[in-house]
């Protein structure tokens, strides 16, 4: 690849990707999503295709993968293999979540440490970009099971974390419970209570307040300014979200306080549709306490309320659509049919929900305003960053102080996001705004730090 034609450039980039991680084609798709509109960027900057910025930002400073043996309630002994990968420290300490689920590859946790790095770049805070994650699947384990699998994963992650070094926190399929028993064993063997090492712990024991409501609350604060970017408000609208985990259930909270109609949302089981509205009470009961499927949630909720198995939210007619379940879970029919029922608004809570296909549906029609994760679902890992903060000073602050600097974070990005699109002549655009910001961020400090 030639430094001094970066148009041609970032085709010969992606391929060059593509052949140098075969079997990741969700790595390939993220990599492709944030070159796409950095053609002109490096054709007004010629210094970062010298430096190699691109080259040096698609490769992963560190990637570490281990064995985890643990032992199930019958004594039969299972192995899993587990992951952490440092992808870029310019801002920072790695940051990011930890995700367990039967599906996961170094792929999955490339793509996602990938789309970390710029997600990060865009709050401003001081955390580089990371990600990690096992292919253990917790449905179904009991809390014993659980706890001997973090156990034995933190038995060998330990070395590779702390404060000053990766940070990981929760993801899919990880949440307080987990982080729990990863803290409980990484204080054990390191012999400090080093409460900085992981984010995302209870509030009683170095966790900070609003991390556990910090993602979807944060997705609903950015889908607030877009509106009001419209001259518009969330009050009445109609809006449908896809899952029934982290980001979803506090998405829907958010948004019913403030005044707006959740009708709709799925797990892995199938989707629901409620016209009278969720009830988030009895949501938080079936999917959160009792961690049981949509089909309980149908049942007790009585009235038409059916799950409708197997099936996405996306026929389900609305104004704001949040996909806040997994990677690629809305196609461009999904798009296609939304756009016809008159959505306005599509922001991501998941990482990489829509396909790029289904993205191109969405820029495609004039009403649309559509934001990608890396913007509107980085509440989670700021709130973490805040976390950090708090861990390090040993002061607390108050739910009301976190939510407001939370509130601000997401208008901060927001504001980003729209100034850098226009600035590049991407009026309007989100993709091309956070994609181009968090770029130019981590690509000014990697220049500043020299060939490293
Ligand atoms: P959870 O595990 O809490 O919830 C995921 C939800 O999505 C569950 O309801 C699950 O169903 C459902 N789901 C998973 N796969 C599918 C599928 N293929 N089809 C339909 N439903 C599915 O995860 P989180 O809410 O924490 O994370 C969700 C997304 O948000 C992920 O992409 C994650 O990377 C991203 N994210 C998370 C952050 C966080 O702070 N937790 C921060 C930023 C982004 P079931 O209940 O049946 O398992
Ligand atoms: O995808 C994400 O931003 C997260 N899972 C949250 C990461 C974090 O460090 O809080």
């Amino acid at each position: 690849m030639s430094p001094t034609t970066p148009g041609t450039d970032l085709d010969a980039l992606v391929e060059d990707v593509e052949s140098r991680n075969p079997g990741e084609p969700e790595f390939h798709q993220a990599v492709r999503d944030v070159l796409r509109p950095l053609g002109p960027v490096l054709e007004a900057h010629p210094e970062y295709a010298r430096a190699r910025i691109l080259e040096r930002l698609v490769e992963p400073e560190r990637q570490i993968i281990f064995r985890v043996p643990w032992v199930d309630d019958d004594g039969d002994v299972h192995v899993q293999r587990a992951m952490r990968v440092g992808f870029n420290s310019a801002l920072g300490p790695y940051k990011g979540g930890t995700r367990f689920h039967p599906a996961v590859t170094l792929g999955t946790i490339k793509f996602l440490g990938f789309e970390q790095v710029f997600k990060n770049a865009l709050t401003g805070l001081a955390i580089g970009g990371g990600k990690g994650g096992a292919d253990f699947d917790p449905k179904g384990r009991s809390d014993d099971e659980v706890m001997r699998f973090c156990q034995s994963l933190m038995t060998e992650l330990y070395r590779h974390i702390g404060p000053d070094q990766d940070v990981p926190a929760g993801d899919a399929g990880v949440a307080a419970r987990e982080i729990g028993f990863l803290f409980g064993q990484y204080k054990r063997i390191t012999g400090t209570y080093g409460a900085g090492a992981l984010t995302g712990k209870g509030t009683g024991w170095g966790g900070a307040e609003v991390r556990t409501e910090a993602t979807g609350y944060g997705l609903v604060y950015f889908v607030r300014e877009m509106l009001s970017a419209r001259y518009e408000d969330l009050e009445g609208r109609t809006v449908v979200v896809s899952g029934a985990g982290n980001v979803s259930i506090f998405a829907i909270e958010q948004a019913q306080r403030l005044g707006a109609n959740v009708i709709g949302c799925s797990d892995s089981s199938g989707a629901i549709h409620d016209p009278a509205g969720i009830d988030l009470e009895l949501l938080k009961t079936v999917k959160l306490d009792e961690r049981g499927s949509l089909a309980d949630y149908a049942e007790r909720r009585g009235g038409d309320v059916a799950l409708k198995e197997d099936a996405t939210p996306w026929d389900i007619p609305c104004e704001i659509a949040l996909p806040c379940a997994t990677q690629n879970e809305l196609d461009a029919k999904d798009a296609k049919k939304l756009v016809k029922h008159g959505v306005k608004v599509v922001a991501e809570g998941a990482n990489m929900p829509c396909t790029d296909d289904a993205i191109a549906v969405f820029q495609g029609a004039d009403e649309v305003a559509y934001a990608p994760g890396k913007a509107s679902n980085a509440g989670g890992v700021a709130v973490s960053a805040f976390e950090m903060e708090q861990n390090a000073s040993r002061h607390g602050w108050s739910f009301e102080q976190s939510d407001e600097r939370l509130q601000a974070t997401m208008k901060q990005i927001h504001e980003t996001c729209r100034r850098t699109a226009a600035e590049h002549d991407h009026e309007g655009d989100y993709v091309a705004g956070a994609n181009i910001a968090g770029f130019l961020r981590v690509a000014d400090a990697m220049l500043a730090q020299g060939v490293v």
